[in-house]
């Protein structure tokens, strides 16, 4: 990228403005680019670093000696990838689009001089600033916390009980009814003395790829002795009780029958579905919103959102319908859940 071939003018400036603040509007034509010039002059002594985010190219230069000269601005950001709008974060693509932390000195004047090209379609540029002081309220990391929030619903999921007694190596197969589309579907053949990672890879197909389930099982297998105490010993084992856990929250029972299918085993094996043992609770579904209270006091909520939204969605939700919120914080999922059905939670980092 030859910036100085924008910076010589060799072409005809279309427009020449006052900014009143380092972003030009979203979306201004095909092929456009920008100069942007001005001085940084911090509210506090303290360190400061710059974000720069932009479609397509730019580059962000700054003199961050106190001198307010304007005939020398090092690069500090080379942005040579488009990101999405004001999206600070964004993290593919090997270009730098945050700067390294600057001491800064108050109330002086830090000469910046911003660059910006598109090649086609979409088109913006915006910088912004992250301010290392807890002592100003309203910026960026200002707060240094973190704030989590949960929705969740119980966490009780659908199971299923096995029984087998008169153990032998013998091999049967299980076949599941889904109470939706009244399908029936065989599982690979097992032996009556699997275990429970054996039971789980011979089931698992059906809740995998079932529509109304679409979730891994969980198998848990635990053996009893004569005297009906629990036993490691397989040579002990004179019956099993193995459960099956669907673990994603469901809005019907993962099966309403479950048949056994001996082929060679002549075990005695019981199955209990989940409307005798535990059925799912219901799953998170539906809107919500988000409460917000800005530094002044001033509370305002979002607009609804589905539970399932994404948390770069409900960041940009949070910054349009939360007054000072915008660029302020920063939103995660947490990996708390293993589907959205069963709960959301993120991480907001102010
Ligand atoms: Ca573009």
């Amino acid at each position: 990228m030859n910036w100085d071939t924008l910076n010589a003018g060799s072409y005809t400036p279309k427009n020449e403005t006052v900014a009143l603040t380092m972003q030009v509007p979203y979306e201004q034509g095909i092929r456009v680019g920008s100069i942007m010039e001005g001085w940084f002059i911090p509210p506090e002594t303290t360190a400061y670093r710059f974000y720069f985010a932009c479609d397509d190219y730019c580059r962000l230069e700054m003199n961050n000696e106190t001198s307010g000269n304007s005939t020398y601005a090092p690069v500090l950001i080379d942005n040579l990838r488009y990101t999405n709008y004001r999206d600070w974060w964004e993290t593919s693509g090997s270009y730098k689009k945050i700067s390294q932390w600057m001491n800064l000195t108050k109330d002086e004047p830090y000469y910046m001089k911003a660059h910006h090209l598109d090649g086609t379609g979409s088109d913006h540029f915006a910088a912004a600033v992250e301010i290392n002081s807890t002592a100003m309220p309203g910026h960026h990391h200002s707060m240094k916390e973190i704030q989590y929030i949960k929705l969740e619903p119980a966490q009780q999921f659908d199971t299923t009980r096995i029984t087998i007694t008169d153990i032998d190596s013998g091999a049967f197969i299980l076949v599941f009814k889904n109470p939706n589309d009244l399908k029936n579907t065989m599982s690979s053949s097992m032996n009556a003395d699997c275990s429970a990672n054996t039971m789980r890879s011979r089931i698992r197909a059906y809740h995998a790829r079932n529509r109304y389930i679409r979730a891994e099982p969980s198998v848990n297998k635990t053996c009893y002795d004569v005297d009906g105490n629990v036993t490691t010993s397989s040579s002990a084992c004179v019956k099993a009780v193995y459960y099956i856990k669907v673990k994603k929250l469901l809005n019907s029972d993962s099966a309403s029958s479950i048949s056994v299918v001996k082929s060679t085993t002549k075990a005695n094996i019981v199955v209990d579905l989940p409307k005798d043992v535990q059925q799912s609770a219901k799953p998170l579904g539906g809107r919500v919103r988000i409460k917000c209270v800005n530094n002044a006091g001033a509370v305002a909520y979002t607009r609804d959102m589905d539970y399932w939204q994404g948390s770069n969605y409900m960041a940009l939700i949070i910054s349009y319908d939360c007054p000072g919120f915008q660029d302020v914080l920063e939103l995660y999922d947490t990996t708390d859940y293993s589907y959205v059905q069963n709960g959301r939670s993120w991480l907001i980092r102010f």
